[in-house]
């Protein structure tokens, strides 16, 4: 499939700050960095990590307005997190807007809470979205060393650590973080 990246830029650069710009373009590179050592299609990678922050910034009233209109109703807690909505709301867009296939869709959709039994595209640009090379966090070199390793390795880290700051801010942990979290802490797909 051909993509029209040079499209999907034009399309973040008029959505985007400078600095989300600038993450976005990290992102991919180690999206596609990424795939080439696990196996998914890089130019894919480069793709979902260009556009999984395209509505990062769209103003909230507008982002509640595009999930009335497709029917998409919020649990509670996605009601109580905004922060969450630009991966359910991007991951429509880029589906409608560019007919992007459900890999790429899907890996957009659940780059901030992850989710159970991911898939190999949703886990790279999950573990992207970490250790990109704009992140500068305490740790993060620890963080890229864990994703050489192994995807699952890095996950596991980084769910605990956004699962510890949401609990110190006294904010809802979003059901799929657990499950993703939950999931990797045991070793495998362990419904129930
Ligand atoms: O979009 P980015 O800033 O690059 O990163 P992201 O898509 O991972 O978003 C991170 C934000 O999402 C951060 O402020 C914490 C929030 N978040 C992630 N998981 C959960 C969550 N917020 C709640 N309330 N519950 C979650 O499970
Ligand atoms: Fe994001
Ligand atoms: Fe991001």
């Amino acid at each position: 499939m051909d993509y029209n990246i040079e499209v999907y830029k034009e399309d973040i650069t008029r959505r985007l700050s400078p600095f989300r710009l600038h993450h976005s373009f990290c992102v991919a590179d180690c999206a596609r960095a990424l795939s080439e050592v696990y196996g998914w299609d890089p130019e894919k990678a480069y793709v979902a990590g260009i556009l999984h922050d395209v509505l990062k910034e769209q103003p909230e009233e507008e982002a509640l307005a595009f999930f009335a209109a497709r029917g998409i109703a919020l649990t509670p807690v996605e009601k109580a997190a905004p922060k969450l909505w630009h991966a359910m709301a991007g991951a429509a867009y880029i589906e409608e807007v560019y007919g992007l296939p459900a890999d790429i869709v899907t890996a957009v959709r659940w780059h901030t809470t992850g989710r159970a039994h991911m898939s190999l595209a949703e886990k790279i640009l999950f573990t992207a979205d970490f250790i990109s090379a704009d992140r500068d966090y305490p740790g993060v070199d620890d963080m890229r060393a864990r994703a050489r390793q192994s995807l699952e390795l890095a996950m596991e880290e980084g769910l605990r650590f956004t699962i510890f700051e949401l609990s110190e801010r006294r904010r809802a942990i979003h059901p799929d973080t657990l499950a993703a979290y939950n999931e990797i802490l045991l070793g495998g797909n362990n419904d129930a």
